[in-house]
């Protein structure tokens, strides 16, 4: 059913607009693209849809499906290292699926937070 108006989300939603690239798909290296997505942690899902100016007209829009989502579980989140990306405050998100995908905001306390929202996530589900 749909969400009624008074309900808030549930705590381990979490979105917002974030720089994402894939560097690895099926544990094959592909061609950094960054991208501005809307990105959304639901439950132990990370969906990301293509950010339109303000972000937020994913919801409701035409544009209501994701570009692509991830799966969490057993999957891992760190601190890239240098040689991943030139840019500052770089998350490496990991995949069982054998998927890299590096997510970024100049915003360094906006991503701190995805940072802990993404690991609390994988250890949460660590054991589904
Ligand atoms: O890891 P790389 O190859 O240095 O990544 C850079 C490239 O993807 C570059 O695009 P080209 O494929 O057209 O060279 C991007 O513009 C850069 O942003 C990438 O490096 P950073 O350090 O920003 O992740």
């Amino acid at each position: 059913g749909s969400r009624s108006e008074w309900e808030l989300p549930k705590p381990s939603e979490k979105c917002g607009v974030l720089n994402v690239t894939k560097i690895t798909e099926h544990g094959k290296k592909v061609r950094k693209n960054w991208t501005s997505s809307w990105t959304v942690l639901q439950g132990s899902t990370l969906l990301f849809a293509k950010s339109q100016g303000g972000g937020t007209s994913w919801f409701g829009g035409s544009q209501s499906k994701p570009e692509f989502t991830v799966d969490l579980r057993g999957g891992s989140v760190e601190w890239a290292s240098k040689d991943k990306s030139s840019k500052k405050h770089v998350i490496e998100v990991k995949t069982r699926q054998g998927t890299e995908l590096l997510i970024q905001s100049e915003n360094d306390g906006l991503v701190n937070d995805w940072y802990r929202a993404l690991q609390d996530t994988i250890s949460t589900h660590a054991w589904e």
